[in-house]
């Protein structure tokens, strides 16, 4: 947003923006009422879900603000029709999970590099229509990437120039993008900012991953399966300040520049067990010790000072925050139960089938 109140970019391409964070960064962007016009571009895959933008049908004034086009970022003939309208573009759509990318990794490329290679395509030709005096301005490339790009991190915090030391298919394959995404701004000029975000928690979260797979299952009091020792050690950030700071960077950030968005809440996946069963009063008992993830990286944590020079920090304490993504799924249990069918059981049967089965009681 500019100093008058206006928006800086009125009209958003926002690709995946009916996932778990693309949906908030949605939600909250036209929940402003300052004018911003949004293309949610997305495949609706598994993990999207056209519900988790009902809060915005829900308002004439915010959906008469969406267009929702239910599209591939790798399709060249969609991605550009809809780039051509817009002032800037930021890419949310990725395959997102690391235990699906060892199950099956072709997807994530396709998606997390041929993807991004497919947006920035049509950004360069937007560029050029600019430069012909065809539109005003070239559009803005804003790329999602995460703190995993950095690999496992052992002691310390990871710095937006330290190397990058990926070690799963899904965070070599955002590697790629962000990689792919630079050079665009190296090679091309191209207007393009970078976000590496920790992990996020937060309603509307799918329900594969810890937090949200953990809450429903002990809802059901079935079996919670914690990969290893459970001493992992991850940095959480509420989806909110995610989607946030997304938004500053995508309206303050310097071109060409890459921004960690840290949590500052580092938590071993232990401690967030026992807080979760503590707040949903549940036994430990209900969690197992299961096979470990192959590869699985051992701590993320990053120094945001670069996002914090910018202007931007976090405000959701992550006790508070915690409570309220459980309580959430306490009260939208509609939510996650259709999403915990179909599909959802052949997944969970490759997943967690035979590991269950040779699992022990987590002391
Ligand atoms: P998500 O899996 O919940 O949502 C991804 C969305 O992208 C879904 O709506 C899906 O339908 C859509 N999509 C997938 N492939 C697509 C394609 N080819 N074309 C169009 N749409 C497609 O993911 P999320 O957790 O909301 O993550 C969003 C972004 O943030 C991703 O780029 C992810 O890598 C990154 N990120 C996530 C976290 C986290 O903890 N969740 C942390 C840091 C960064
Ligand atoms: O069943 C489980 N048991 C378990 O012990 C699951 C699903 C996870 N875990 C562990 C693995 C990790 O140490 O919990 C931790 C968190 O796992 P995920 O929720 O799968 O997240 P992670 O692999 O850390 O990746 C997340 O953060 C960075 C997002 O899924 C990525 O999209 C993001 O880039």
């Amino acid at each position: 947003m500019t100093e008058t109140g206006t928006p800086r970019f009125p009209r958003l391409l926002v690709t995946g923006g009916a996932g778990f964070i693309g949906s908030c960064f949605v939600r909250d962007v036209l929940a402003r009422k300052d004018g911003t016009n949004i293309t949610v571009i997305d495949k609706l895959t598994y993990a999207g879900n056209r519900a988790n933008l009902a809060p915005v049908d829900a308002d004439p004034e915010q959906s008469a603000r969406l267009r929702f086009v239910a599209g591939d970022i790798a399709d060249q003939t969609v991605v550009a029709r809809f780039a051509a309208e817009a002032d800037a573009v930021v890419n949310f759509a990725a395959e997102s999970h690391v235990d699906r990318s060892i199950l099956d990794p072709e997807a994530f490329l396709r998606t997390d590099v041929l993807g991004v290679h497919i947006l920035l395509e049509a950004c360069r030709t937007e560029q050029e229509r600019a430069r012909v005096g065809a539109r005003a301005a070239a559009p803005r490339f804003l790329q999602v990437s995460t703190d995993e790009v950095y690999g496992s991190v052992e002691t310390g915090e990871s710095r937006e120039d330290d190397r990058l030391e990926p070690r799963s298919p899904y965070s070599s394959a955002k590697a790629g993008g962000e990689l792919l995404a630079r050079s665009y701004f190296v090679t091309y000029g191209l207007d393009v900012v970078i976000t590496r975000g920790s992990n996020t928690y937060g309603p509307y979260h799918h329900p594969e991953k810890l937090i949200p797979l953990f809450v429903t299952n002990a809802i059901d009091d079935q079996q919670l399966p914690l990969y290893g020792d459970g001493l992992q050690r991850r940095d959480w950030l509420y989806v909110a300040d995610h989607a946030g700071a997304i938004g500053h960077v995508l309206d303050h950030g310097v071109s060409g520049e890459t921004y960690n968005v840290a949590g500052n809440n580092e938590r071993t996946n232990r401690e967030i067990v026992t807080a979760l069963l503590e707040h949903l009063g549940k036994p430990w008992s209900l969690v197992r010790q299961v096979a470990d993830r192959p590869g699985h990286d051992r701590r993320y944590a990053m120094d945001s000072s670069r996002l914090a020079a910018l202007g931007w920090t976090n405000t959701m304490p992550f006790a508070q925050g915690l409570a309220a993504t459980v309580d959430w799924y306490i009260q939208n249990q509609d939510w996650w139960r259709g999403i915990k069918s179909g599909e959802w059981k052949d997944y969970y049967q490759r997943q967690y089938g035979a590991r269950l089965a040779g699992s022990r009681e987590a002391r």
